[in-house]
């Protein structure tokens, strides 16, 4: 008697141990699926019911550089103010204590860096980029397996985030072409959809991720999900730029603006609003996903915050930059 009595209260701790643990599963499933999945349809970036979506960004300078602006009060304020829903979290492999160069704690240091940026964007309700910033290495096959094995941890600790999109190579450049940034493509997405199938993909086209032609004469066809960066600072690029994108959206290819400013290519110089108004209208026309460079108060034109200002949330627009002031214009449209 005593001894059945013992089994069936064993059995409902059980279960209610079950029932316990299936709730709490769950609610982490909830957290994770606040944003729909997008994916890639024609040239356009949908939802997971095929409307356009059009992602409106801001970038990181170097994490390693500008860490405090990682912060959930900046990314919940910058949803909430300036109206934009990605945030990119730019990574270099080389300069300034960059991934491929530094100590193993250095790059611990920055994985974990990632990871908050992952979840304080899916707690503010925004999409994220993790961006493997090459630049001066400008052929990305130079880290090519420390890229491989990068990708392949964020993509196994990610799977289930639905917000996340990885950038594989910023600026592919000196003379990089683009059937070896292919061949590098291909592994980096090889790797990715190992854990992933889904998520989307960004890559990075030669001459500074602007030769987006040439991707089109040639795209990665055995992958889904995949999109091709294009970036422009209109102080240096114009009209011949936008006819590069043109070509490559007539052929077929999906575009991505995951960097842009309206300084010179240098990151400085003065501002040419007049091509960043043409380019606005551009990237609106076509609904391209477009991502500003850079959140910080480095004293450089392509700041989007004042040198001046020590905040690291909560600006005021007076403490923006000119160029932060006109990027939050365009995207609150007031
Ligand atoms: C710039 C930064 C600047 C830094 C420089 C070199 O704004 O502070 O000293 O990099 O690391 C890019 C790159 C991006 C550049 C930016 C402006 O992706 O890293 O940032 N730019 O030069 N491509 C075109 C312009």
């Amino acid at each position: 008697m005593k001894r059945e009595r013992n089994q069936k209260w064993r059995m409902w701790s059980f279960l209610v141990l079950c029932l316990f643990l299936a709730i709490l599963s769950g609610a982490g499933q909830v957290q994770a699926a606040k944003l729909p999945r997008l994916r890639v349809k024609g040239t356009q970036l949908v939802n997971d019911q095929g409307k356009t979506v059009q992602l409106k960004g801001v970038s990181t300078h170097g994490l390693s550089w500008y860490p405090e602006y990682v912060n959930q009060k900046a990314f919940t304020y910058m949803k909430k103010n300036w109206k934009v829903n990605a945030v990119r979290l730019a990574l270099y492999t080389s300069e300034y204590n960059g991934y491929c160069v530094g100590s193993a704690a250095n790059r611990k240091a920055l994985e974990k860096l990632i990871d908050r940026g992952v979840q304080y964007a899916t707690k503010a309700g925004m999409y994220v980029i993790i961006d493997w910033h090459i630049l001066s290495d400008g052929n990305p096959r130079t880290y090519e397996k420390k890229a491989v094995a990068f990708f392949k941890k964020m993509a196994e600790k990610y799977k289930d985030h639905t917000n996340v999109l990885y950038e594989i190579c910023n600026e592919p450049n000196g003379g990089t072409t683009w059937s070896t940034v292919r061949i590098y493509a291909k592994k980096v997405i090889k790797a990715i959809r190992s854990k992933d199938r889904d998520a989307v993909i960004l890559v990075g086209t030669p001459t500074w991720s602007q030769d987006v032609d040439l991707a089109a004469e040639n795209p990665l066809k055995d992958y889904n999900n995949v999109m091709y960066t294009l970036h422009f600072y209109a102080g240096t690029h114009g009209d011949y730029l936008r006819k590069k994108a043109q070509a490559a959206l007539k052929a077929g290819l999906p575009l991505f603006v995951s960097e842009f400013g309206i300084s010179d290519a240098s990151g400085n110089g003065s501002l040419n609003t007049k091509e960043g108004n043409k380019w606005m209208a551009f990237l609106n026309k076509h609904k391209i996903s477009y991502v500003a460079w850079n959140l910080s108060n480095k004293s450089e034109s392509s700041a989007l915050l004042k040198s001046s200002v020590k905040k690291t949330t909560g600006w005021k627009n007076s403490e923006l930059s000119a160029w932060g002031k006109w990027y939050v214009k365009k995207t609150t449209g007031k």
